[in-house]
This record gives C-alpha cells, structure tokens and sequence, in this order.
C-alpha cells in the first residue's frame, strides 16, 4: 500500500503534518516544480529561484534521511505543469492507493485539492498545516459573531494561550503593546548592521539559469540573489537578526532611509512562508533574548506581535473570508496601475526608491510597502485588484494568504473596514517625518499646491475630497474632515485641479523620470 505524501513549495518543514506517521519502505514523497505555479503571477526572479531552489535542497535532504522521494522538475517534458496532472501522473507511477496533503496556504490550490478524491479516484486525506499557532477552526471560533475583526484583541488571546511574554493570566510588563515607544526615525548617528548574504551554491546556481532563461520578461534583478535555500542557513539569518537587529528593532520600525533596504527588520518573512523556518521557534529565540536581557521589551513584544499577531490574524481573516473578500472595492477604485510601479521611472523619490529596491532585492519593509507604494495606490485610487496582483508578484515572500488581507484590507481599505478601523492614509508629511527620502526629491513636501508641490500632499486631501461621504462620518476620521471643512471651495477646486493634472501625467508618462542607480544594501 503506497501512500504518496505531498509537499508544496510553501511547505519544507520536516515535521509537516503530512509526513507523519510516514512509512519509508513504501511511501513516496511527491514534490512537483511547476509551470502554472510558477506563472499564476509574474513573480520576482528571486521569488522563483528562492522556492525552486529551496525545494530541490530540501528534496535532497529527506533523501539522505532515507525517504524515497519522486521530486519531478520544471524541464520534465512529461510534467504537465499542474498541481492536479502531477499528482494524477504520479498515482499511476507508483501505483498509489493513498494521497496524504497537508491543507494549502491558499485558496486556489484549496479549490484544486478538495476535488482530488472524487476526480482521481483516490483515498485523500487533507490534514490541518499545524505549523501556524492558530488553526482555521480557532480562528473561526474567535470570529464568530463579530462585525469587525481587530488585531489587537485577537493577538491578546494567542498571547495567553501560546504563554508567550507571560507572567501567569498578565503580560510582561503590565501591558500588551509597547508600540508608544516605538515610532522613532532614524538618526543619523545610527547606522545599521550589515545582512548575511548566502552565495549560491551549484544546485541554486542550476536554478538561476534556469529562471534567467524562462522567465526573462518577470520583474527583478537576479544578480543579487542572497537568500538562504536551506533550513541551516535560514536558522544563521536568524540568528543575526536576533544578536545584531533584535535589540533595536522596536525603535526604527517605522523608519526608512535612502540606501538602508533593512534597517533593523528580521528578513525572514520569504523562509518562514516556504516552511524553512517555523512561527513557533521565531518567537521563542525572541523571548529567549528578552529574558537573558539582551533585547528589551519593546523590542520583543513588537517583534513577537507580527508573528503572533499580525501573520496569524492575516491568515485566519483570509480563510474566514475567502473566497469572497477578494471582490469588494468600498472606494470604488478603478484607476489602472501606473507604469512606475514597475520600472521606478518617477520624479517621486520615495516611490523611486521602494520600487528600485524591491527590483533589486524582492523585498521591501512593512512601511514601505504600507506607507510609500501602498498610501500611493490607496491615495491616487488604484484599481484593488492591479495593486495585489503586484505585490503578489515583487517580494519574495510573497502568499495570497497573507498578501491579500495586507493589501485589500491594510493598504487599500477596499474591504471598507473589516480590517483596519481607518484608511492608512498619510500626506508628505508622514514619509518625511520617517525618511530622508524628501531631501533629495524633485518635489517639495512643505508644499501643497502648486508645480513643485509633493503628490503626496495633493492626493491625500483629493482622497479626503472624493471620499467624504463614505469616510467622514467615521470618528477616526475626525481630524482631517475638520481641516477639510475649513476649507474654501476655491483651494478644494485648486487641489482637485492640481491632483488630476498629475494623475493625467503619470498615466501619459509625462510625469516619468529616469531614475537611475539607487545605492544597494549589499
Ligand atoms: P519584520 O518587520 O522583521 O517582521 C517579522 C515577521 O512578522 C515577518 O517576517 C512576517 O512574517 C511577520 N509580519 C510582519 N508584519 C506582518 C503583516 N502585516 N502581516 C503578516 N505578517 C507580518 N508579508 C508577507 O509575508 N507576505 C506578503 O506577501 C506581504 N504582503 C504585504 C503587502 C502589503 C501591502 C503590506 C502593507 C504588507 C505586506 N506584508 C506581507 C507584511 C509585511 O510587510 C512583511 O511581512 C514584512 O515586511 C516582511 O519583512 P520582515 O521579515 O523583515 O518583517
Ligand atoms: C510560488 C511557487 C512557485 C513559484 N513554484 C512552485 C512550484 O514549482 N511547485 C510548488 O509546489 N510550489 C510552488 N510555489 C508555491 C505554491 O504556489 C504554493 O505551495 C501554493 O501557493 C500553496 O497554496
Ligand atoms: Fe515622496 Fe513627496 Fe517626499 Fe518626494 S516630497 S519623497 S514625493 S513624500
């Protein structure tokens, strides 16, 4: 009796549930390189490399452990290039009478799989991917009955029942959130630590190759591909941020600066979404650092609510809302995606330089992605469903699981609210409150009409403007529909004038400059 056991490129963990209670005389190990998974968005270079390199590594060692594994690639010219023709393939291969997965991250594959037992005949048994802190069923349970779903409350139960940062029923600390302590820029006097950069070895280089020559037309640079494939060198990135990063994390969360791509952030967002690394064991080396008093609290407990908070909140609001949420535009957003997102090509620095970035290292920090290209796309009125395909394509870690709900619901406020209790909407100001971008801008931040005047600025009251009769009766809202409303009508007509002019250019190429070599972080 051969069981084939599953395992999807998001899903190199060994103790995945679908490997256990494996029998190694007769089960096979199934992993599939694949055309459709490779191309259901234009993926980043280094995105594509990173999970097929990963994946043959990881292939590699269950063998050496002795698991037999059938691991079928790209160029098979007998691969049929899908989830459900290779699973069918192999069935007949080895003469399967069992299908043993553990559940998908994502909707689509979910459609696929739940119909295997039926179309192919076979025994399917899908199990729960245990490696996330809440289950789907938990998530659902915690949900039930509410109108909104808000982080904070959900991220204090997980804290009481993962025990982490606890004293018995109370938080370390004598509170939950920390977050007052840390909105800091950067001053200049600090200057963050360098990143470890795994050099690719020959399987990864094979596999560099290969993408280089399939996939030439996808987004981003490939030549500087330094991710970790393997779960060793996973564990050595981590180690860094914990010794170098950790301790000042809290502190420059929110801050940016020209030439400085990570800052003090973790980097492992790409190896804990493939399975390299495990939610779990990332809060504990956390915790751990707290309590031998190398990291300190703000530091910790910011760090620990992304994972436990943010990242399980994302996943359970997906599943919960799937597939349904994907759908809804409440600003009625239908402008298309400018060029620029693409290609950096903008007099607005701060744009320029996210983008160019993420080109070059398929990644990009969590306000930079909210605060720069998201409050741009949310501001300027950019079509929902352009904007994710984007993101879903650019960063290496990149899921529909978790990038919808940041996009859809963080950034863009298409779910009118589910999510966040306001649109994360920021003028100029905010981004040169947090960044030195604005010192080297064409535009000028401190102004809000006229040629020079910051986009940014122009926008944000156009948003205020066009949006008033879905958003000012929120009380959130509040500060900004009493500036509006002392408003005249003329400097309103002038904004109005001023903000579509630009809109106009940036779709024309008008408003496109070129914008150069940015400084890498290398
Ligand atoms: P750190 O700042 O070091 O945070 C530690 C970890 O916490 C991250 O590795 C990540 O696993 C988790 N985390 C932090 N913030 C979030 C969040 N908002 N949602 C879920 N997990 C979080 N994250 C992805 O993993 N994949 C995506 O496709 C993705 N798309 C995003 C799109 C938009 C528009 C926005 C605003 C955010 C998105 N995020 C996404 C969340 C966040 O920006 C990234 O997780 C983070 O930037 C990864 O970098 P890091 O590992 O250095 O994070
Ligand atoms: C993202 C991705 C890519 C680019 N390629 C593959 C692949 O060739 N084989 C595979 O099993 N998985 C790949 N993945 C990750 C899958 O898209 C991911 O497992 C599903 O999104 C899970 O729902
Ligand atoms: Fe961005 Fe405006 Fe600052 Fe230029 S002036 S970097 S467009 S916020």
């Amino acid at each position: 009796m051969t069981a084939l056991r599953l395992i999807l490129g998001d899903q190199l963990t060994r103790d995945l549930s679908a490997l256990d209670g494996l029998d190694p005389a007769n089960d096979i190990v199934l992993m599939m390189e694949l055309q459709d998974e490779t191309v259901y968005a234009p993926h980043h270079k280094q995105k594509i490399t990173l999970i097929l390199s990963a994946m043959r590594h990881f292939a590699q060692e269950l063998r050496a452990q002795g698991l037999l594994v059938d691991y079928v690639t790209l160029d098979d010219p007998a691969n049929t290039g899908s989830f459900t023709g290779e699973v069918a393939r192999a069935i007949t291969r080895h003469q399967a009478s069992r299908v043993i997965a553990t559940e998908p991250s994502e909707w689509r594959v979910w459609e696929m799989m739940r119909d295997w037992g039926e179309a192919l005949s076979i025994d399917l048994e899908i199990r729960d991917d245990d490696r996330f802190l809440c289950s789907r069923a938990r998530f659902a349970r915690w949900a039930e009955g509410r109108k909104s779903y808000r982080m904070e409350f959900f991220y204090r139960e997980m804290r009481r029942e993962s025990g982490l940062l606890m004293e018995g029923d109370e938080p370390v600390g004598g509170q939950w959130n920390f977050d007052h302590d840390n909105r800091k820029s950067l001053p200049a006097s600090v200057t963050p630590p360098k990143r470890t950069r795994f050099a690719p070895d020959a399987i990864t280089q094979e596999v560099m190759a290969l993408v280089a020559q399939r996939f030439a037309s996808h987004f981003g640079d490939l030549v500087t591909f330094g991710w970790a494939v393997t779960r060793e060198d996973a564990l050595e990135a981590l180690d860094h941020f914990i010794t170098s990063c950790l301790p000042l994390y809290g502190d420059y969360q929110d801050a940016m600066k020209q030439g400085e791509a990570y800052l003090f952030h973790s980097v492992i967002s790409p190896y804990l979404n493939c399975g390299l690394l495990t939610p779990r064991e990332i809060c504990v080396a956390a915790e751990r650092a707290y309590q031998k008093g190398h990291a300190p609290l703000n530091a910790v407990e910011g760090f620990i609510r992304q994972i436990l908070g943010w990242r399980e909140y994302v996943r359970g609001l997906y599943w919960q809302q799937m597939p349904h949420y994907a759908r809804s535009n409440a600003l009625e957003a239908h402008r298309p995606l400018p060029q620029c997102y693409w290609s950096g090509n903008t007099k607005m620095n701060c744009m320029a330089q996210v983008v160019l970035e993420t080109r070059a290292n398929a990644y990009a920090h969590h306000i930079q992605r909210l605060m720069v290209t998201g409050n741009f796309a949310l501001l300027a009125g950019l079509d929902p469903h352009e904007v994710e395909e984007w993101y879903l394509a650019v960063y290496a870690d990149a899921y529909e699981w978790v990038e919808l709900p940041n996009t859809h619901g963080m950034a863009l406020f298409a779910d009118g609210g589910l999510l966040a209790s306001k649109p994360y909407a920021a003028s100029g100001a905010y981004i040169d409150r947090m960044s030195d971008y604005c010192s080297s801008c064409t535009y000028d931040v401190r102004q809000k009409t006229g040629p020079n005047a910051c986009p940014f600025n122009l926008l944000y009251w156009r948003f205020m403007i066009v949006n008033e009769g879905r958003l000012a009766k929120n009380p959130r809202m509040a500060m900004p529909y009493r500036t509006l409303a002392k408003m005249t009508q003329e400097r309103r007509d002038t904004i109005l004038q001023e903000a579509d002019a630009f809109l106009e250019a940036l779709a024309t190429g008008a408003e496109a400059r070129a914008t150069g070599q940015i400084t890498l972080d290398l």
